[in-house]
């Protein structure tokens, strides 16, 4: 398709070298990675112009996907495998004697989220491209992504993510395409001759938003998206007058104040901080994204406003960018000149909402105290919606006062961001079947009510470019000779690798080349934990943000437990097992950190522990992310998806690991429940409470942990170990998670999540892994059939739901 005439590449690799002031005999292998990109830019930019231009010409329909977080990790690879020339640049570099891997490790992830949410909208971006739909994503240009992660003593330490230091070769400054944002001051009301009342606003700061635009490619099309990124900036630069006075500090607070607000990417994967840097954040790239989304409107249409909805379908991810609904009111009415009732209509038709959360009290609000200040006339706005909003809900719920109260947009003192979106949205959409049901009768059970045709579901996938293809090539390549390579683009063809699942010389394959990614995994973890671990041991994997719902910690009682029955009887017969961690911990959030810190002491002590004859290791890898997953999830044996159940609102890394292999062990959580709908029960192994159980164990009470803890055999004795000194020399260290979970700490109910209340079910369901496992045919095959059966999970069959069902949006191949 977009084959590359190799000697014209050498020479523009060259022609881009010589820009950058070196040559190849001189060149870093960072000027290579920059070379070789800028090239690859080069081919791109005819058909980026191209798809611009198409959707332009023939008027079509886009969806613009908002989200605080794009979790893009690295481009080189993706981009070249996207634009089918891989080997050719792997030939290529060969040639000039540089290694691809090499190179490929010289690109810095672009980070720019906490975890699930913003890798979704990264994977969305991939799906739209290569369907052919016509979609953009509107987010911030963080200096600092998420936080990179150091260990020190077992404990995490945080350090700044210096993504930026070289440039980045994927994207394009358009500083011609800036616009204005403005915050604080005061408005104005003016009346014109005709009583029509115009607000100004006055004494207002302004910030300038910079677009820097990345190219996202579709694989095997001619589709190149984009994502565009909105840095923040003084439209002044600094005070030459303060400077000159040597007031230097003052000279430049104006400027720190606008760039700070592009700074740094929240590190808080849950609850609201509200904090004004982060409201800052969210109307900065929301206000910018609507100028220019409006902006564009305008040079096609003019005034013809009432067919925005039909060019224009905004998706809010999450309740992050939600101050968009009164924003593009403000826009449509103070520049715009429309009316409320048009320019509502509008706007109820453009946006829709999804929901990545279920806890309630997790749902973003602002403090009026905050948000008036800031944004004094969307709080007009905002206080406009919701008087109008109250008339309604007299009217739908006569009388239910408490009803309207818990309803309301605006109450004690804050605004409820996800009421807002609700409202204000035509669609409202959970991200798993188990979460839209929880939505639905629990937890936004008045919304549902009052707005039943809003609902719907939409369960998360993944691409299978990055998650498969690119990283997992050699068991790409199993696949592709016995079913071709339709996969790619259509992940059900799959499913014709069922029959496979009874063929030895087949799974042999399947073993080796799973072998081979534990090898090399192996490999990785001896260079940087200096651990051995053994590639015939099974890879029991964890890797996700670390909360306490996700229980890492019911894990680790688990092997505390296996540790002393394998300690206190040599001939304690189980198969070697690698337990393998990643995770990255808010870093306010004190507990998950005590978490860290013991999975680290367990390992300390396990896997120095030479009477155990390394049955037994435990590895917590540094720093994980989207670069570092790439490495694991091919080389992983079991997929540990064990939140509490009705609390995982659907999990990605969940189908990574199933499209590469891994049965999962879980409980009936999430996207959980849908994966052993299509892979089969007796393909995975589930466990623990179901989500009605816990539902119902939070209403009734009646839980003790303490007795649960007495009455389960070995327990008492994994949970005494944490205050015993046993894996710590300073006995006090995890005296704060011991209480938690039989006493509860500042009057929180004792083990909220039912670790103690699981832990049998757990090892049970351990148990017969292990058994599993003994017989490496019957293994191979429950890992196949997962394979064959993960099609459900593409995010591309994700995005045709939103296109069609949502969006409304059509493909257009672009020529
Ligand atoms: C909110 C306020 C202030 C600062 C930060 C935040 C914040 C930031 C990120 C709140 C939440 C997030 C991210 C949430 C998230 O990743 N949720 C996950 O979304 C996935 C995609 O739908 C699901 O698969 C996971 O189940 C869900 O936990």
């Amino acid at each position: 398709m977009h084959k590359i005439d190799k000697e014209e590449f050498k020479k523009n690799i060259i022609n881009n070298l010589q820009l950058m002031g070196t040559s190849i005999e001189k060149a870093t292998k960072r000027n290579i990675f920059d070379a070789v990109s800028k090239s690859v830019m080069d081919i791109v930019t005819s058909n980026w112009l191209n798809t611009m231009n198409t959707y332009e010409k023939f008027e079509v329909k886009q969806a613009f996907y908002l989200s605080a977080e794009f979790l893009m990790g690295r481009a080189f690879s993706n981009n070249l495998i996207n634009l089918n020339i891989l080997e050719e640049i792997k030939e290529i570099l060969n040639e000039i004697n540089f290694d691809f891997n090499i190179i490929e490790d010289q690109e810095e992830d672009a980070g720019l989220g906490n975890g699930g949410l913003g890798r979704l909208a990264a994977c969305f971006l991939d799906s739209l491209a290569t369907l052919s739909l016509p979609g953009t994503g509107y987010g911030i240009r963080y200096k600092y992504g998420m936080f990179k992660q150091k260990i020190e003593n077992g404990f995490q330490i945080e350090l700044p993510d210096r993504w930026l230091d070289y440039n980045d070769p994927w994207e394009i400054e358009k500083r011609e395409e800036a616009v204005t944002v403005k915050f604080g001051g005061k408005i104005i009301v003016e009346r014109d001759l005709g009583g029509r009342e115009h607000f100004k606003r006055v004494d207002a700061e302004l910030v300038s938003a910079i677009p820097f635009d990345m190219p996202i490619i579709g694989y095997g099309n001619k589709t190149v998206n984009t994502l565009r990124l909105w840095q923040a900036e003084s439209p002044n630069g600094f005070n030459l007058q303060l400077f000159n006075d040597q007031h230097y500090n003052q000279a430049v607070k104006d400027m720190i104040k606008a760039e700070d607000i592009s700074r740094v990417l929240y590190p808080n994967d849950s609850g609201p901080s509200g904090k004004e840097l982060r409201l800052r954040q969210q109307y900065f790239f929301v206000s910018a994204s609507l100028q220019d989304i409006v902006r564009k409107f305008k040079l096609k249409y003019g005034n013809n406003y009432k067919i925005f909805p039909e060019k224009a379908s905004i998706q809010l991810n999450d309740t992050h960018p939600v101050v968009a609904i009164p924003e593009l009111m403000r826009i449509l009415m103070d520049w715009e000149k429309l009316e409320w009732h048009e320019a509502w209509e509008i706007v109820t038709k453009t946006f829709s909402y999804t929901n990545h959360t279920i806890l309630s009290e997790a749902l973003e609000k602002w403090p009026i105290s905050i948000f008036q200040g800031l944004l004094p006339r969307v709080y007009q706005i905002i206080e406009e919606i919701n008087r109008r909003f109250m008339i309604e809900l007299r009217m739908a719920f006569p009388g239910d006062w408490a009803k309207h109260n818990k309803m309301s947009i605006i109450s004690n003192g804050s605004i409820k961001m996800a009421w807002l979106a609700i409202h204000g949205s035509s669609k409202v959409n959970g991200v798993a079947n188990l979460h839209t049901e929880i939505l639905k009768y629990q937890e936004l059970k008045d919304w549902y009510q009052l707005y039943p045709h809003k609902f719907l579901n939409k369960t998360n996938g993944i691409t299978q470019r990055r998650w498969l293809l690119k990283a997992n090539p050699s068991l790409s390549k199993i696949i592709t000779d016995l079913i071709g390579d339709k996969w790619i683009k259509n992940l059900s063809e799959l499913k014709k690798l069922e029959p496979y699942g009874d063929n030895k010389e087949i799974l042999d394959k399947f073993i080796i080349s799973k072998h081979e990614a534990k090898v090399q995994l192996a490999k990785y973890i001896k260079e940087h934990n200096n651990i051995d671990v053994d590639p015939n041991s099974i890879f029991d994997v964890q890797i996700k943000r670390l909360h306490e719902y996700k229980r890492q910690l019911l894990n680790v009682l688990h092997i505390i437990d296996l540790y002393f029955k394998v300690k206190s009887n040599p001939n304690f017969d189980i198969v070697p097992r690698t337990f393998i961690f990643g995770a990255k911990s808010a870093s306010g959030y004190k507990r998950a950190k005590n978490i860290i810190k013991l999975i680290n002491a367990i390992g300390e002590v396990i896997n120095k522990d030479s009477t155990i004859n390394g049955k037994i290791k435990v590895v917590f890898l540094e720093n994980y992310r989207v670069s570092l997953a790439e490495k694991i999830f091919p080389a992983a044996n079991l997929s540990e998806q064990i939140s509490t159940a009705g609390k995982e609102a659907s999990g990605t890394g969940n189908m990574k690991f199933m499209i590469n292999g891994a049965p999962t062990i879980g409980t009936l959580d999430g996207a959980n429940v849908e994966i052993v709908e299509e892979a089969g029960s007796h393909n995975n192994f589930i466990f623990g409470l179901t989500a009605d159980e816990v539902q119902h164990l939070n209403t009734n009470g009646g839980y003790i942990p303490l007795e649960v803890m007495k009455s389960t055999e070995g327990l008492e004795k994994v949970m005494n170990s944490l205050i015993d000194g046993t894996f710590s020399s300073d006995s006090g260290m995890f005296h704060e998670l011991y209480n938690s979970l039989l006493f509860g700490i500042d009057g929180n109910r004792p083990d909220e999540y039912y670790l103690l209340k699981d832990f049998e079910s757990y090892r049970n369901a351990q148990l017969e892994v292990d058994k599993a496992y003994r017989d490496k045919y019957n293994w191979a095959k429950k890992s196949w059939l997962n394979i064959a059966n993960s099609g459900k999970f593409s995010s591309d069959r994700t995005i045709l739901e939103y296109a069609n069902e949502i969006w409304n949006i059509k493909q257009i191949e672009i020529q």
